[in-house]
């Protein structure tokens, strides 16, 4: 293994057939807006959702880190570590942005590019000019790359010979580090190390192991397969391969597209209620965009799921399919809202609502989507289509439901100019962990976080952000 120190153990050893880099940005959303706004380089800073309310830690750059700061942690627990910790609201817009052009220089390495989370991704060097021997040079190659594109911007680069070995030793020498791990050198470094260090391990797996006698990776890989598969089932199996750094799961390259499997959204209220009118009404904005989304995308569905969190962090998911294809949002609410009636207690304070549509297809450009959908009368399909229309043309709040008029100042904030406060624009949601739903929706904009979509006339680059914020600070002065 090599880390930062780079001592070379291995030289000369046969090339093994795969070999592959984990690319994982370095306090991602943190570092975009450091990059942004330099004079923040150096200092402690935190992205949340807007730094007055309850929000959670998305992103803490490694100084705030050094005070105990993580992500998920409140905000409110961060400004107590630190006080003169710096709290930015998110800008999902930009962190996507950024997200796709580093795919782009990954793209000039190999074709084989899977985007595994929005900072995160996998590269096929195989059959690449990329070997065992010059893969250091490559990866330094890659990392000067993204600081010429994106100065200030680090990545932590793991090469190993499976995705699952170079995505664990990616993690090996963060910030800004680089370390291999090579063929048959997976049991040295990780066999002593704890289970939940093995990567999906989370922590009931490690207990349930660890009634076993199983406590480290090491004998995990040496714990009787058969014995693991009685507990765990197939997951048992593929613990113990993984335990032995075995992986042959195949880089599935962006272009081949990750089937999307389903579509939703969620809101955390900027207060619990106990009212499920208001919980009805975030429920019905909510619908309103996911149905939105699934049309933009061609998009039909039949399993509709609700989701509720309550203000001691307990939460609750349901789901109901149903006998039709569906991309209105008045069938999702219909769904969505019963089951929420069913399962909120009254006294239950709600805290988040979400609300979600799988069972997916995409609908082909020639099919007859009537044969899918419930029969609907055209008009309220030419209302739909109206709509869509209107909010093409002049933005997602250009048209809305009477009954949402009265929320709609709070939950959907008119979209503000660049220039002010600077870049507080969009709110990153809870911070919950989005990863895995963004890429449930790669292609489309902002998929999953409670957002509000950017303005078209826009532009989302970080440099012509910057370049608009530099040419506001310039007028202030000039008018000081
Ligand atoms: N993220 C989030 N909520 C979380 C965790 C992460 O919104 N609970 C977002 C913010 C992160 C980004 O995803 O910047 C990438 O997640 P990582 O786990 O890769 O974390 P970072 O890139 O911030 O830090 P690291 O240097 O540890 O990779
Ligand atoms: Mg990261």
């Amino acid at each position: 293994m090599l880390g930062r120190h780079r001592k070379e153990a291995h030289v000369g050893r046969p090339p093994n057939e795969r070999l592959i880099f984990h690319i994982d940005m370095d306090a991602f959303f943190a570092s975009v807006e450091v990059m942004c706004r330099p004079k923040l380089r150096g200092k402690p800073v935190i992205v949340c959702g807007k730094p007055t309310t309850r929000s959670v830690v998305a992103a803490a750059s490694y100084e705030a880190r050094e005070y105990g700061i993580h992500s998920a942690m409140s905000s409110v627990e961060a400004f107590r570590l630190c006080p003169h910790v710096v709290a930015v609201e998110g800008n999902p817009g930009q962190y996507i942005y950024v997200s796709l052009e580093l795919l782009r220089i990954y793209k000039e390495k190999s074709t084989i590019v899977e985007p595994y989370s929005i900072d995160e991704a996998f590269v096929e060097m195989t059959g690449t000019e990329c070997t065992w021997e010059n893969c250091l040079e490559v990866a330094d190659d890659i990392k000067n790359r993204i600081r010429e594109r994106f100065p200030g911007l680090t990545a932590s680069i793991g090469i190993g010979p499976n995705k699952l070995v170079a995505k664990m030793c990616s993690s090996l020498d963060k910030p800004d580090g680089v370390s291999i791990i090579r063929p048959g050198e997976f049991g040295e470094v990780f066999g002593p190390r704890p289970t939940t260090k093995l990567w999906g391990v989370g922590d009931k797996t490690a207990v349930a192991l660890s009634m076993m006698g199983v406590n480290t990776i090491d004998e995990l890989g040496r714990h009787p397969v058969a014995m693991l598969r009685c507990r765990f089932g197939i997951m048992g199996e593929i613990l113990h391969m993984m335990a032995q750094g075995r992986d042959d799961t195949p880089v599935t390259p962006y272009f081949e597209g990750m089937p999307v499997k389903s579509m939703g959204h969620e809101h955390t209220l900027s207060e619990d209620t106990w009212d499920i009118a208001e919980a009805e009404r975030v429920l019905l904005r909510l619908c309103d965009q996911v149905a939105r989304r699934m049309r933009k995308k061609s998009y039909l569905g039949n399993v509709i799921s609700m989701r509720l969190r309550f203000a001691d962090f307990e939460g609750i998911g349901r789901q109901r399919k149903i006998k039709f294809y569906t991309d209105e949002e008045r069938v999702i609410y219909r769904v969505a809202r019963d089951l929420m009636h069913r399962h909120w207690r009254p006294g239950q304070a709600i805290r988040l609502v979400g609300v979600n549509c799988s069972g997916l297809m995409k609908i082909p450009e020639t099919i007859q989507v009537d044969l899918f959908r419930e029969k609907e009368e055209d008009s309220h399909r030419k209302l739909l289509t109206a709509i869509d229309e209107i909010r093409d043309k002049y933005g997602e709040h250009a048209i809305t439901r009477a009954r949402l008029v009265r929320h709609n100042k709070r939950m959907w904030p008119a979209a503000r100019r660049v220039s002010e406060p600077r870049f507080l624009r969009m709110g990153v949601g809870s911070g919950e962990r989005t990863n895995r739903s963004l890429m449930a929706g790669w292609h489309d904009a902002a998929p999953n976080l409670d957002t509000t979509p950017l303005p078209a006339s826009i532009s989302t680059s970080p440099f012509d952000m910057l370049k608009h914020q530099d040419a506001e600070d310039r007028k202030r002065k000039r008018s000081e």
